[in-house]
């Protein structure tokens, strides 16, 4: 049967690279969340738009359903193939296409990774500025399809306002050039914004042109150490006021110590219970001097117990390693990942609540909190005690999800910040999106995918 499928796939498009092998389905049919067994169909690698649009078509015409897949780095499930879907992998449309100096802007296919963006608008002189982690390994498509976000939102806010221009193949396989690189446009509803963060179930994305900008002036990274919770804003607050930030990250001894045992090196002595990593602007010996003028006023007020300025840029990538290493830090612990975001203002209160219901539903389990505070976005890991059954584990984990998700919707916040909602999420989509913008949503979905051939089951049910 399945022979039969890709064998008509393979004659509709005769030079199109299929991949059925064992290893291959199940290093295309998962992403970084290690839930659902993967079972795609088989992986489809197309190297033109013409391709993809073809295997849109096609699949409108048998019914058969697409997951869209870039680099797979995604924690909410977004590029899982479970259900004999066939992987459009965008892996091999990879290349820059072409660099505009007047415009500053870079166009390339979906498959690029970030850190090859990075390369290419260095050589130019400029910066993609949309920064984390996942840099080597994660594909522009996939950042787009998620909005991701990253280290540096502090300053430069999320990939969506880096999106000057997208092409897209649309669930009824028509190919829509949204924007086209323009700065103003007013004519009418911004389907490339819709695009963005629609996590691979309104279109594919065929090609980017990414907005490019100056590189920020020199910087200097310092690495805090924090008594208590509430510090975490008053030192935001106090940092904020003085240097212009590039990042303001925050996580806890426990993040430390998987760091630590990753290879990590330590950088603070003795045991503090949170740890700030900031990133500012230096352009000269007086910002050292209102850095150390801020961080004095931090230690008098009670706020910070300790702290240590980078001397060059080797230390600096090391304090940032003790942010930057905790995820893959905490793999092999199977951690159940929730990615919620309240607006600045509303962190302190929010912080108390969830803090004692963490503490109340997990009392021995492990819970790493870390993140971009200063975009009110926190990550929350809760580490699977060998004891328990992953079924028994993620059954607590979502009951607790549930709790969180009530508390998000008290004080306004949102279940994703930056991961999307994929499968991980789905169900708690109620709790931060009203039941009229969902329905909305529904509408949406159906106008660009009639057939609901695209990567069906991520954000809805
Ligand atoms: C980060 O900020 C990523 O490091 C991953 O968004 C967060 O692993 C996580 O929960
Ligand atoms: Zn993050």
């Amino acid at each position: 049967m399945n022979q039969d499928v890709l064998a008509d796939l393979s004659s509709r498009l005769p030079g199109l690279r299929l991949l059925t092998d064992p290893g291959d389905l199940e290093h295309y049919g998962r992403d970084w969340t290690r839930r659902w067994a993967p079972a795609p169909l088989a992986i489809a690698l197309p190297v033109s738009i013409e391709e993809v649009q073809g295997i849109v078509h096609w699949a409108n015409e048998r019914n058969v359903a697409l997951v869209p897949s870039g680099g797979r780095t995604g924690l909410s499930g977004g590029a899982v193939a479970a259900q004999g879907e066939l992987v459009v992998s965008l892996a091999r449309m990879n290349q820059v296409l072409d660099f505009n100096a007047v415009d500053r802007t870079l166009t390339v296919q979906p498959g690029i990774a970030l850190e090859a963006v990075h390369g290419a608008a260095r050589e130019h002189g400029l910066i993609y500025p949309v920064d984390f982690a996942a840099r080597g390994s994660c594909s522009i498509g996939g950042n787009i399809a998620t909005n991701a976000g990253g280290i540096r939102v502090i300053r430069y806010g999320n990939t969506r306002e880096w999106i000057a221009g997208l092409k897209v193949v649309a669930g009824n396989g028509e190919l829509l050039d949204l924007n086209r690189g323009l700065i103003k446009n007013s004519s009418g509803y911004d389907l490339r914004q819709l695009m963005i963060g629609s996590e691979g179930t309104l279109g594919i994305v065929v090609e980017a042109t990414l907005r490019l900008t100056d590189p920020p002036p020199a910087s200097q990274v310092m690495l805090l150490a924090l008594p208590d919770m509430d510090a975490l804003m008053q030192v935001f607050a106090l940092f904020r006021s003085r240097l212009s930030l590039q990042a303001f990250e925050f996580f806890t001894d426990i993040a430390l110590k998987h760091v630590l045992a990753h290879g990590a090196q330590r950088a603070i002595d003795g045991d503090h219970p949170y740890y700030v990593v900031t990133e500012f602007d230096a352009v000269d010996e007086r910002v050292q001097d209102i850095a150390l003028e801020v961080f004095e006023q931090g230690v008098e007020q009670g706020w910070i117990s300790d702290g240590v300025m980078a001397q060059s840029e080797a230390q600096a990538a090391a304090l940032w390693r003790l942010r930057e290493g905790i995820t893959e830090s905490l793999a092999s612990h199977k951690p159940y990942k929730n990615d919620i975001s309240v607006r600045i203002g509303a962190v302190p209160d929010f912080l108390q609540d969830i803090q004692s219901l963490l503490a109340r539903e997990y009392p021995h389990i492990d819970v790493v909190w870390f993140g971009h505070i200063g975009d009110g976005n926190l990550h929350i890991n809760v580490l699977k005690p060998a004891s328990l059954s992953d079924a028994d584990f993620i059954a607590q984990c979502e009951h607790v999800t549930k709790l969180l998700a009530q508390a998000l919707q008290r004080h306004g916040g949102s279940i994703s910040a930056e991961h999307g909602i994929g499968l991980v999420k789905r169900a708690y989509l109620e709790s931060t999106r009203s039941a009229a913008e969902i329905a909305l949503m529904r509408g949406v979905k159906a106008t660009f995918d009639p057939n609901g051939i695209l990567n069906p089951g991520k954000v809805f049910a």
